[in-house]
């Protein structure tokens, strides 16, 4: 029985690793570095303190600042970022993710975010979809990151439902962990083969429906 559905943001609903990616690029260069896609990729799902230290390890730089310095850098890059999500509109949520959204909501089953984002509340907004959400968990209400399954049990308490009711929708293999270790089924969205642990696997929304979700997880 699936009761809740809870998505992760970056990746699944919305495609923000490119600007995460270029803010973190805006930072690197600034320090005298080429951020590489291998190291962007690795801050997907990370969080943003966890997600500067993979970049300064990139460039060479790892253990080299002091706490204010990396706490300076961390608000430069999001302020780039938010910069890039200022210009988000509904049309950049992924393809399919809305038809989804409204069946989940036209069958009763609750939809909740799971991000580990400080910035999924604004970005939800940007695009329109607050009002389709039940309950929303980011980074600013837990305190433990992916892989630790908080801000899915957490997203589970706010709906009202036990874990084993809920399926998780996750694009990094940290998301598919944290998933697991909340007794939680999962679908992992997107080629990664590091998603190879998640219950389902499906390249994206386009086509998906609760029916098919319910066939394989159930
Ligand atoms: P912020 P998700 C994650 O979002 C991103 O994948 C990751 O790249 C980012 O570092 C993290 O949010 C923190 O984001 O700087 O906006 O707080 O995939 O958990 O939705
Ligand atoms: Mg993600």
């Amino acid at each position: 029985m699936i009761r809740c559905c809870i998505f992760d943001l970056d990746g699944v609903v919305v495609d923000t690793a490119r600007y995460h990616f270029l803010a973190w690029a805006e930072l690197a260069r600034s320090l005298g570095f080429e951020l590489t896609p291998a190291a962007g990729e690795a801050t997907k799902g990370v969080s943003r303190m966890a997600s500067l230290d993979i970049v300064l390890e990139a460039g060479g730089f790892a253990g080299r600042f002091a706490p204010e310095e990396r706490e300076c850098m961390a608000a430069r890059k999001n302020d780039r970022y938010l910069e890039f999500v200022g210009r988000m509109t509904p049309d950049d949520v992924l393809p399919g993710v809305r038809p989804f959204l409204g069946e989940l909501h036209a069958r009763g089953v609750k939809i909740v975010l799971g991000s580990a984002s400080k910035n999924a509340g604004t970005i939800l907004d940007r695009c329109g979809l607050r009002p389709l959400f039940d309950a929303v968990v980011d980074g600013t209400l837990v305190a433990r990151a992916k892989p630790d399954p908080e801000v899915f049990v957490r997203g589970a308490e706010l709906a009202g439902e036990v874990p084993a009711a809920c399926v998780v929708f996750e694009d990094a293999a940290a998301g598919i962990e944290a998933a697991a270790r909340a007794g939680m089924r999962s679908v992992g969205v997107g080629p990664s083969p590091a998603l190879a642990a998640a219950t389902l696997r499906i390249a994206g929304f386009e086509g998906f429906t609760f029916d098919r979700l319910a066939a394989a997880v159930d």
